[in-house]
């Protein structure tokens, strides 16, 4: 009997450690227009942000928007901006991996890893490069950032990287929308990360599972003792 309760105990131990997986769902917008280097270009597909991102336990949507750090913070300044989602550079680091192992590693324009190879960022305006700034106050107060600092080549380019530490200066009014390569990831927790619920039928599998297992074990112990019995 305890072997039964030990082997149901792991069982819905290895069912809850499985996540719920997330979707992410990139927000685009298909007629967005690019002036690069004097050109205008029409229709192209601009990145406004994404739903659905795991940073550690939590879901987070993220917006990529261009401005000054006081106009989009309340860290900075902003009353009504975002507070900084992320506290420190350990998980802002893990926020910039997120987006490229989550968002620009999909498939959009019918093309996979798109935004990998196009940072069509909201607040981009270079098709070369875009390093999307994720905010943090470090221990004596600056705002720092660390960024995914993302090239027009494909996943694994030896370019794309997280950039750790930037200092963006205590207070902070780094505008992004003065530099073409550069906009703020501003992310917003939407929720945690859940444990997965087995579905009805597979409550029903595993029942049948436990009963399997307890059959067995009764029958081995009968076994047992008959052939004990025999050599007695
Ligand atoms: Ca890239
Ligand atoms: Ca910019």
């Amino acid at each position: 009997m305890r072997k039964m309760f030990s082997a149901a105990v792991a069982a819905l131990a290895l069912t809850a450690a499985a996540p719920a997986a997330a979707e992410v769902t990139l927000q685009i917008n298909a007629n967005g227009t690019v002036v690069y280097n004097g050109n205008t270009y029409n229709n192209v597909p601009i990145l406004n942000g994404a739903t659905g991102v795991v940073v550690g336990d939590s879901i987070y949507d993220v917006r990529f928007v261009d401005g000054t750090c006081g106009s989009l913070f309340t860290n900075c300044g902003a009353s009504g901006g975002a507070a900084f989602a992320f506290t420190d550079s350990t998980s802002a680091s893990a926020a910039a991996q997120a987006l490229f192992d989550q968002v620009f590693s999909l498939t959009a324009n019918g093309q996979p890893i798109y935004y990998d190879w196009n940072p069509f960022l909201a607040g981009c305006g270079n098709f070369a490069l875009c390093q999307s700034l994720i905010p943090y106050l470090n221990t004596n107060g600056s705002v720092f950032a660390d960024s995914a600092v993302n090239y027009s080549q494909g996943y694994g380019d030896s370019n794309d990287r997280v950039n750790l530490g930037v200092n963006l200066g205590s207070p902070s009014n780094t505008d992004t929308s003065i530099y073409d390569s550069v906009t703020y990831a501003v992310f917003t927790r939407t929720g945690a990360v859940t444990a997965a619920v087995p579905e009805p039928a597979t409550w029903a599998m595993m029942l049948l599972g436990f009963g399997a297992i307890a059959f067995q074990t009764r029958r081995k112990r009968h076994l047992n003792s008959t052939y004990l019995a025999q050599v007695a």
